[in-house]
Formats: C-alpha cells, sequence, structure tokens
C-alpha cells in the first residue's frame, strides 16, 4: 500500500519536474531544536497545570527530549533556559545529553522573573540592576562555554506599561550598552540571536519590539549577531514571510521560534493553526538556499530552527511530536515548489500562474514522501503511534505531579 502511494506520489512529482532523491536528502538533513520548557508544566497568568509525569529537572529534561528524537529522528538539540535549567556541573549535563544521543543547544538567559525586573532588566533605570542583568548575560556566555553551544537567545521583558513610565531613548542606550558587553565576551564561534515581540509583558512600548529593533542592534553590534524570528511575536496581519527573505537578504537571519498563534503570543503548536503561513515561510527560505550570492547560501545553511512552546493542557511529549512533525511537513511541500516554474511565470508577469505554481505543492499529500524517508532511515513511519504504543508514557508516571515548571 505505502509503496504503490508512494509510486504514484514519485510519478507524479518527476512529471513536475522535481528530483525526489534530492528532497529527500534535504528532508533528511532538516534539524529542529526543542525547547527544554517546553517539557515542563507551564499555564497562563490564571494557572499552571500540573500533569504527572512532567520532568522534574533538567536531566529528566533531556530523557524526554530524547524520545522524541529517537522517535522523529529531527531533534538531536535542546534549548537551555538559565536558571530553569541551572545545574552545579553543566559539563555532566553535556554529557547526559551526548549520552542520550543529544546535543546542548541554544542557551536562553531568563531575565523577567526577579523581583528586581520588574521596571526592566538592562534597561531598568538603576544602574545596580542593570550590572546584575548584565552579569547574567555574561553567565550565560560562560554557560555556553561549558556545553558547547554556539547560539545565545536574546529575549527581553523590559518595557513600560505607562506613557512616561520610562525615558524610551535612555534605555534603547541601555540595551546597546549590555548587549555590546555580552558581544565582546562571546567565543567566535558564538552567535546572539536577538528576539523581538511587540507586547506582552510590557503593555505599553517593549524596548526590543520588532525586526527592525532588533536588526539595528546586530548591525551594530556585528556579524556574530542576528535576528530571531519567533512567529508569534507579530501583530495579527503582519507578513512574516516578507520579514524572512529580507533579513536573509540581509544576511541577519540567525533562527526561528516556532509555534502559532490565532490571536498573540499563544505559543501553541506550530502549524496547528497557519500551515500555510509556515509552508510560505519555507517558500522563502528554499527559494535563497539557491541564490548565486554564496553568503546568502551560508546564511540559510546556518538558520536555526527552533521550537518555543508552552504546553499548557498537552501531553508534553506528544505535543512536541505532533510540533516537530507538523514543520516536517510543510518543510515537505515547500520542497516541492518548482522554482523555475514560478519564475518563468513571474517573467510572464502571470499572476495567477505564480501563485498556482506556488500554491500547487502546499496541495500535495506528502505522507508517501514522509513514510519513505523515514522507512529509509529505519524510523517508525508514524512517530506519534510508535510512541504511545511504547512504555514510555506509562514509565515516567512515576515522577508524579509537581514537576519543573515556569
Ligand atoms: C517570549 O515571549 C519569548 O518567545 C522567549 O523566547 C521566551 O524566552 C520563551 O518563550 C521561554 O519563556
Ligand atoms: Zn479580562
Ligand atoms: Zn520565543
Ligand atoms: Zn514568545
Amino acid at each position: 500500500m505505502t509503496d504503490r502511494a508512494y509510486a504514484l506520489f514519485e510519478e507524479q512529482q518527476k512529471a513536475r519536474g522535481i528530483d525526489l532523491e534530492q528532497v529527500k536528502q534535504k528532508l533528511k538533513g532538516l534539524k529542529i531544536e526543542t525547547p527544554s520548557w517546553g517539557y515542563g508544566d507551564s499555564g497562563t497568568r490564571f494557572k499552571v497545570f500540573q500533569q504527572t509525569g512532567v520532568p522534574r529537572n533538567p536531566f529528566e529534561k533531556f530523557e524526554d527530549a530524547a524520545q522524541v528524537h529517537r522517535l522523529t529522528g529531527l531533534c538531536p538539540s535542546v534549548a537551555i533556559h538559565i536558571p530553569w535549567d541551572k545545574v552545579d556541573d553543566y559539563g555532566k549535563l553535556k554529557s547526559h545529553a551526548e549520552s542520550l544521543g543529544l546535543q546542548i543547544g541554544a542557551v536562553n538567559p531568563n531575565l523577567f522573573q526577579e523581583e528586581e525586573y520588574m521596571l526592566g532588566s538592562v534597561t531598568n533605570a538603576d544602574p545596580v540592576i542593570r550590572r546584575k542583568a548584565t552579569d547574567h548575560l555574561l553567565e550565560c556566555v560562560d554557560i555556553a562555554k561549558e556545553t558547547g553551544s554556539r547560539d545565545l537567545s536574546l529575549w527581553f521583558a523590559d518595557g513600560t506599561n505607562y506613557p512616561g513610565q520610562g525615558d524610551i531613548r535612555k534605555r534603547k542606550a541601555w540595551m546597546l550598552e549590555a548587549l555590546t558587553e555580552m558581544y565582546k565576551a562571546m567565543t567566535p564561534q558564538m552567535r546572539m540571536l536577538i528576539e523581538y515581540k511587540f507586547f506582552e509583558p510590557a503593555f505599553y512600548h517593549t524596548d526590543l519590539a520588532d525586526w527592525g529593533m532588533a536588526y539595528n542592534y546586530a548591525l551594530k553590534l556585528g556579524p556574530q549577531a542576528e535576528v530571531l524570528v519567533d512567529t508569534g511575536h507579530h501583530a495579527q496581519g503582519t507578513n512574516v514571510e516578507h520579514i524572512v527573505a529580507y533579513l536573509i537578504d540581509e544576511k541577519k537571519l540567525g533562527g526561528f521560534h516556532f509555534n502559532s498563534r490565532k490571536y498573540a503570543d499563544d505559543d501553541l503548536i506550530v502549524g496547528a493553526i497557519n500551515p500555510y503561513e509556515l509552508f510560505l515561510i519555507f517558500y522563502q527560505i528554499l527559494n535563497a538556499a539557491n541564490d548565486s550570492d554564496s553568503e546568502i547560501r551560508q546564511t540559510v545553511d546556518q538558520i536555526a530552527y527552533m521550537i518555543d512552546q508552552s504546553h499548557n493542557i498537552e501531553q508534553k511529549i506528544p505535543a512536541m511530536i505532533r510540533s516537530v512533525l507538523n514543520v516536517q511537513t510543510q518543510y515537505a511541500k515547500a520542497l516541492l515548489i518548482n522554482h523555475a516554474e514560478v519564475e518563468e511565470a513571474q517573467q510572464r508577469g502571470d499572476v495567477l500562474g505564480a501563485e498556482d505554481a506556488v500554491r500547487r505543492a502546499f496541495e500535495f499529500d506528502v505522507t508517501p514522501l514522509l513514510h519513505a524517508i523515514r522507512e529509509e532511515q529505519g524510523l517508525p513511519v508514524d512517530p506519534m503511534k510508535a510512541y504511545l504504543d511504547s512504555s514510555y508514557p506509562k514509565d515516567i508516571l512515576a515522577r508524579g505531579k509537581g514537576g519543573a515548571s515556569w
């Protein structure tokens, strides 16, 4: 059955001029980093729900992440959040990760959970608090040295709730001061990925509100600083794939935090609400992947694909499996775009033809293709089912309730 479905799919794609061997190779190369915080308890400002069986410490978070990688083959690294994942010995955490076939990925400083940061961290009017916040950034650089992490992902909750509450321009300068100090502490192999979000928790102004501000800081800091696009961090209607194309073209797109949303920064399972947006993001990336400029191709190669989700009511591990499979599916669909066909239609000024050439790829059922590559990789064809049928979901119940949470 699978074979017949694949044979038909292969025939169909061949007729469209798609080289399936190349598609398969690219699919097998896809890597998506999962976040340690996605495995723990989380919630909204109204309630953090406690589930039975969530990891009790960073070591167990890696054990759960290893399940996701074992079954999908997609997630060899895990992002950590400091101090949520603070341990005495990062070398020990690193070897634990390696023993599970994983690596420690991006290090995420946390400058939003201490009392002192109520009016800002690196942008606080009090120099003592700014110092403390900057020291935490430096601590994270040191941790990244120990864990062997390339990327430091920065997101700041800094902002104000009311006009006049803070001096926007002074805060802008303090932000640059802190980032500069951190940038100078990084090793040449490291990258600073600067995230932005237009509101929440601050509701009047956010110091790093949009991609333009993140880009401006990255430009001032130097080549090791780049922009991180979190898909949930835009106003309704924003054309995220345009931002992606623009940043790639400027060689400043460092990575993604994938998630999906209906209203704001909802942190829902990526691809659950807006799969076409995700597909169009990959369209832009793949369009740039063949650019004649080698620096653009290199930018595309270095993009860090990361999930940033907080699973409040979902079972954590299945939610993560669903998420990465959704990314894989949209990536697979985008790989079916015939770029030459799109370009020809553009040249002819054929608006409908160009749109059709892009959309048609989205409309294919890629299930036979995904089953085929999983078989070739020795992975279960249905990773979700394989997880649910395994003993792991039952085994972790022994951990009880009250695991790690933010
Ligand atoms: C916050 O909205 C951001 O997306 C950050 O990436 C944050 O660090 C992450 O959600 C973990 O809290
Ligand atoms: Zn209300
Ligand atoms: Zn994020
Ligand atoms: Zn967010």
